[in-house]
């Protein structure tokens, strides 16, 4: 297919700057296509004090019969939050039957940070997206998912070695390229971990104080469209901590936007930076 088109099948959070209301305007911005199945309709996302949130999981094997009937296929599926384990399922026919000879599969294993599962997930959802992640050529873990995905200790000061043996660990079980987020390696710096086949690259920046929610969101997305825009997958998950970088260091001044990043303005640098 020589116009890229990718699908994501992630939830539309209504208000919170997440999933599907990152993944379609940055992907678009890298000039793609963007296809979308809401997995999952929320009023906001999970870290707000309240929220809606209505599963579409009947929706999902619809979507793909009519799909399947018009002839519809994708050069890249790219996966973040699932509502429940049972969508990992039907994601996973959908990769099955809607991907061209030679698509990609992306799986951002959204699913937990700072140590902990986000609200509703459970040891169930783990396994069920071990699975998936096999099933993937591309795998976009923070550390905290990394280790429940390895059953590893999760620890927030640790030396080099720790992050290899993640990442190797990581590999092991999972066959694609893995590419770990939010690996600090020295001081005052963050920076992601690349591990194509046994090599593993790393790549440093600053490190911004301040965290920010769907930061992850943003990495995988940038990191989807920059690869299928034709960079390697170094180049795209360099150019992805980059864009990441930027839009939490124009976020961070402002203390009353808690929940995402501000990433809208900044789109256009990072059709800059894809040329
Ligand atoms: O950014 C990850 C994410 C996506 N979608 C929903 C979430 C979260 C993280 O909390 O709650 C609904």
């Amino acid at each position: 297919m020589d116009y890229k088109r990718i699908l994501t099948v992630q939830d539309a959070s209504c208000v919170g700057q997440c999933s599907m209301t990152v993944a379609l305007p940055i992907i678009s911005a890298c000039g793609i296509e963007t296809a979308v199945i809401p997995s999952a309709v929320l009023s906001t996302h999970t870290a707000f004090g309240s929220f809606t949130f209505r599963d579409l999981t009947e929706e999902i094997p619809k979507i793909k019969e009519v799909w399947n009937k018009e002839d519809i296929k994708f050069s890249a599926v790219y996966t973040g939050y699932l509502g429940n384990k049972a969508q990992v399922g039907c994601v996973k026919d959908i990769m099955n039957e809607c991907l061209t000879d030679d698509g990609l599969k992306i799986v951002d294993p959204a699913m937990a940070d700072g140590g902990k599962l986000y609200h509703g997930f459970d040891g169930g959802y783990v396994q069920a997206m071990k699975e998936l992640c096999k099933a993937a050529d591309f795998i976009l873990p923070n550390i905290t998912e990394a280790c429940f995905l390895t059953d590893t200790e999760y620890k927030t000061e640790y030396e080099r070695t720790y992050i290899e043996t993640l990442v190797r660990e990581i590999r092991k079980f999972f066959g694609g390229t893995v590419i770990l987020t939010g690996a600090a390696l020295s001081e005052g710096k963050t920076g992601v971990a690349v591990c194509e086949k046994d090599d593993i690259r790393f790549y440093e920046h600053e490190k911004i104080s301040r965290g920010c929610h769907g930061t992850g969101d943003v990495y995988a997305s940038v990191f989807t469209g920059a690869l299928i825009r034709g960079k390697t997958p170094f180049e795209a998950a360099t150019i992805a901590a980059d864009f990441t970088y930027e839009c939490i260091k124009y976020t961070s001044p402002d203390k009353e936007h808690w929940y995402g990043v501000k990433f809208e303005p900044l789109l256009g640098k990072l059709i800059e930076m894809l040329k």
